[in-house]
């Protein structure tokens, strides 16, 4: 059994790298999980993340000290400091961008009682849609966790809905995201605001403007999703 105090340490070692721990939960015994540090399958799972844009400047930091041609080099850091801790504690990490993808927003329900907003992000009740998941950390023991509540879902309770008025190509609807129309804008003459300080939708919801990621942050992620 991992307990509390481990799952502290753990939190503590995660952020010198502006790094927290997400919530976890211990898999039910119907579920096939993937596997722990050694062949034999996990019995909990902890999520690793980001509350904003605090990682940033340690990622920076380390990037200079990359060469220049680096791949990947926000997944190659997350799995680089991940990885060393998922080492110290006896855990695999894993990351969102191993294939095949884990279902890490399903984990995240899980772990932290939150939901999805429109744009399939999942809305934080404190951190708004400035937050994501940079691993997991996969153990062949339970985890001792106080009981999760159910997040409030700050979507419920808003009828404006901004973030489904703003793209310039209505890229985000009900059918879902329309993953090329917006792909196209935002390497097309018109897709400078996108390119330069991120999507149109996610900047324009009203809650967690305290994290929201710089322009510089935005862009950098811009970059990588639309292949620029
Ligand atoms: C493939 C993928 C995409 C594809 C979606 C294709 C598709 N229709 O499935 C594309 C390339 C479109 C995409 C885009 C974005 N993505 Co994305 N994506 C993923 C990835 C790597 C795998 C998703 C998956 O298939 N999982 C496997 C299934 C089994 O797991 P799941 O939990 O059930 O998956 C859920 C998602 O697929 C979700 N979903 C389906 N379609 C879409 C579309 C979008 C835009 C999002 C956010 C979610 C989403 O619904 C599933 C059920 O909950 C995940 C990481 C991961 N491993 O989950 C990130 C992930 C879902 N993406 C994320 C984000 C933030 C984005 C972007 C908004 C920003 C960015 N990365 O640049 C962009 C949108 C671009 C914009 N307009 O700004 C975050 C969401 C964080 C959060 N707070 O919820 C994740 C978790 C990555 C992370 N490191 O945190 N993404
Ligand atoms: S604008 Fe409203 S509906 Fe859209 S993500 Fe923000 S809170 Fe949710
Ligand atoms: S990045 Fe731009 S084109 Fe894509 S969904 Fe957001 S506002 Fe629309």
């Amino acid at each position: 059994m991992i307990a509390r105090r481990r799952a502290d340490e753990i939190a503590a070692a995660l952020s010198a790298d502006g790094l927290i721990l997400r919530g976890g939960f211990n898999f039910a015994t119907s579920e096939t999980p993937p596997h722990g540090p050694s062949a034999a399958p996990a019995k909990s799972v902890l999520l690793v993340g980001q509350a904003g844009a605090a990682p940033w400047p340690h990622f920076l930091r380390w990037r200079d000290r990359q060469p220049q041609t680096i791949a990947n080099p926000l997944d190659t850091w997350s799995r680089e400091v991940i990885g060393a801790v998922a080492e110290k504690f006896g855990a695999r990490a894993v990351s969102p961008s191993d294939r095949p993808y884990l279902p890490f927003q399903q984990w995240a329900m899980r772990a932290e009682g939150l939901r999805p907003s429109p744009l399939g992000i999942l809305m934080h009740p404190q951190y708004g849609l400035w937050h994501a998941y940079r691993g997991a950390l996969l153990f062949e023991d339970e985890i001792a966790l106080p009981e999760r509540r159910e997040a409030i879902h700050l979507c419920d309770a808003c009828v404006a809905k901004p973030c489904l008025k703003s793209c310039p190509v209505d890229a985000y609807s009900a059918d879902g995201f329309a993953h090329q129309a917006c792909l196209a804008h935002v390497r097309g003459s018109k897709g400078e605001p996108c390119r330069g300080g991120g999507c149109l939708d996610r900047n324009a919801c009203p809650y967690g403007t305290a994290h929201r990621y710089p322009p510089e942050v935005q862009a950098f992620h811009m970059t990588a999703f639309a292949g620029l």
